[in-house]
């Protein structure tokens, strides 16, 4: 899904700490510390989150690829500590929760001890994908590019989906202020509820999150094959945050059922900056490539598999039947989960947007973008005086 930026993580959950090793991110990106921590931070928030993160206080740390404050070009690594680091201490695990990586992965590597598999398939990575696609978000910010992921439900109470803006200031003060990183303060007292119920009866709940990105230039990502196409990037991304199980892009899910005339985005007069559509449906994407219109996703999250009210298993040491496993979790990690798409999301674009500008410094990936917005503008926008 990415094709210049690398990214590869490492770490256990209870292992020293979370890394990202990142290759490809040009020369002169501000390292902004704090601005990656305020990731980490709403990464570390909401309700229904585990003692874990009371115990953990997420920073990161540069360990290479970094000189007076910005990338070099080298590889860059980042890494996140674990406070908790009993890893070699934990006890086994033999009964594998249903849902969870535990039993597939033991297949997979061949062990009925299912520790090592809990530990890397644990959504404490995320810590290590949310540093690395916040330094892409700063980059972005710095290309005019924003990025702003939210909740769109939790577990059956949704949000009202909210206006689209010209900026995201104020819808991100709004999300920021909001425990449940929703947009629409009416539905907190519903998911507040919905999560009080599911803890007390040891459940888990999942949701809906949605990530909007505005300033994204057209034509990003490719129609010259499968693997270059933007939504097809994007939806791998999507899907590779641990319990996400369906994406869409724009009105993708209810499109399938509405007649073309109710799909399509009809357009109008050309803007100063380009093309102009009388709606949004398609979330900024059509033919595979970016369209200068914001980019709408949402990806579907399934509820954790570790339940306080263990489900049915089988006890591997054992050989019986037994409760799955289970040690302190959380009851729901949705807002979480949309700092981590959000993450996903400035990886993609930043990724697609160096594909189309080349450049091995900040400043000539700027300088090609303009002349990219420019030569837009020219051909496809409103000329005076024609
Ligand atoms: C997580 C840390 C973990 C879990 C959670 C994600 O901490 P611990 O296992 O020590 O309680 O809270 O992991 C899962 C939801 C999962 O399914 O593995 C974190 O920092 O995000």
């Amino acid at each position: 899904m990415l094709r210049r930026l690398k990214v590869q993580t490492a770490g256990e959950s209870h292992g020293r700490g979370m890394v990202a090793t990142l290759t490809g991110v040009p020369a002169g990106v501000p390292f902004d510390a704090p601005f990656i921590d305020g990731y980490l931070a709403r990464r570390q928030r909401g309700p229904g989150r585990s003692s874990r993160q009371r115990l953990e206080h997420d920073r990161v740390e540069v360990l290479a690829g970094v000189y007076k404050g910005k990338t070099s070009g080298a590889p860059l690594v980042l890494m996140v500590a674990n406070v908790d680091d009993s890893l070699e201490s934990r006890p086994p695990l033999r009964q594998p929760r249903p849902g969870h990586a535990d039993l597939a992965g033991a297949q997979k590597f061949g062990d009925t001890d299912m520790r090592p598999v809990l530990e890397r398939a644990s959504a404490r990575e995320t810590a290590a994908r949310v540093a690395a696609g916040a330094l892409a978000a700063r980059m972005l910010l710095d290309l005019q590019v924003e990025i702003l992921g939210h909740v769109h439900a939790l577990g059956p109470v949704e949000a009202k989906a909210s206006r689209s803006a010209r900026t995201f200031g104020k819808l991100r003060a709004r999300r920021d202020a909001s425990p449940f990183a929703c947009l629409d303060k009416t539905a907190e007292p519903a998911m507040a509820e919905a999560v009080a119920q599911a803890s007390a009866s040891g459940d888990t709940l999942g949701g809906v999150l949605e990530v909007r990105a505005l300033g994204v230039p057209p034509g990003l990502g490719s129609l010259e094959g499968f693997g270059s196409r933007l939504d097809a990037r994007l939806a791998g991304a999507l899907m590779s945050i641990q319990a996400v199980k369906a994406v869409e892009v724009g009105e993708g899910l209810a499109a399938a059922a509405l007649p073309g005339s109710q799909v399509h985005d009809e357009l109008r007069a050309p803007g100063p900056e380009g093309p102009r559509r009388h709606s949004n449906r398609a979330g900024g994407v059509e033919g595979g490539m970016s369209n200068g219109d914001q980019l709408l996703v949402r990806a579907w999250m399934k509820p954790l598999s570790m339940l306080r009210s263990p489900l049915r298993s089988w006890d591997y040491g054992q050989g019986a039947p037994s409760k799955a496993f289970f040690e302190r979790s959380d009851v729901t990690a949705v807002p979480a989960a949309s700092v981590v798409a959000e993450a996903m999301v400035a990886l993609v674009v930043a990724d697609a947007l160096l594909e189309k500008t080349g450049g091995d410094s900040l400043a000539e990936v700027r300088r090609s973008l303009s002349a990219h917005r420019r030569a837009v503008a020219r051909r496809f926008g409103a000329r005076k005086g024609r």
